[in-house]
């Protein structure tokens, strides 16, 4: 399979509880408005039933849109809604069984906090990883401290799987993590925490595109 993780530069997450009142497909509107071609739906703290809905409508969006959806963690809902794919974490379902259950052609990423986790991850046949925390975070409630910079360093030297770097990224330390060799950035509070979200991602995307000229 063509990868198609390594065309995207902006990763970006839902997460309701940060995003200052508006819902989870509100938020993903602004975020395809914006060119976003990449969307995974992140949320921790509802039911089956209205991750569903709200899933069905982020589905129809981004096929509009022409951008990727993946769901975070319940297989089931990426299932049912035809998702692009899934991602996953240590604690998940393994990647192999992920695979099996979606089926042929879906992308399927899993979080890594280690060198011998991204071995593992390639080994198991991920398509990309999440390389993170790479800084400190408290958007995500269970994660290890940051692993940093290096960690980034040795993925980008040591990797030929796309990856995708997360965990207190902002627009002030964009410019680090991409001259550490990161080429997709995954970031939440940071994008959907913005009262314009739209002209928040252009900014980003400046950011992001203008640091090679800065070094
Ligand atoms: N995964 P923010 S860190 C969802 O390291 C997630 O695997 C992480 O949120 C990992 O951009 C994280 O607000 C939270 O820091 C990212």
């Amino acid at each position: 399979m063509n990868n198609p993780l390594h065309a995207v530069d902006l990763y970006c997450l839902t997460s309701e509880e940060h995003s200052l009142g508006r819902s989870n497909v509100a938020v993903v509107q602004a975020m395809l408005d914006a060119g976003v071609k990449l969307v995974q739906y992140r949320e921790k703290y509802k039911h089956a039933g209205e991750k569903l809905r709200e899933c069905e409508l982020i589905r129809e969006m981004t096929r509009k849109a022409g951008a990727l959806f993946l769901v975070n963690d319940d297989v089931a809902v990426a299932q049912a809604v035809d998702a692009d794919g899934v991602h996953v974490g240590q604690d998940d379902l393994p990647v192999p069984v992920v695979r099996r259950l979606l089926g042929p052609g879906k992308i399927i990423g899993l979080s890594t906090h280690s060198p011998e986790q991204a071995r593992a991850a390639v080994e198991a046949g991920a398509d990309y990883i999440g390389v993170g925390p790479i800084y400190a975070t408290r958007t995500k409630k269970d994660v290890c401290a940051p692993v940093g910079l290096e960690y980034l360093e040795w993925v980008a030297a040591n990797l030929t799987i796309p990856f995708v770097v997360i965990g207190g990224i902002k627009e002030h330390n964009i410019a680090e993590v991409k001259r550490r060799g990161a080429g997709c950035v995954a970031m939440i509070t940071e994008i959907v925490g913005h009262e314009d979200i739209a002209g928040q991602i252009r900014t980003l995307r400046n950011r992001m595109h203008s640091t090679f000229q800065e070094i």
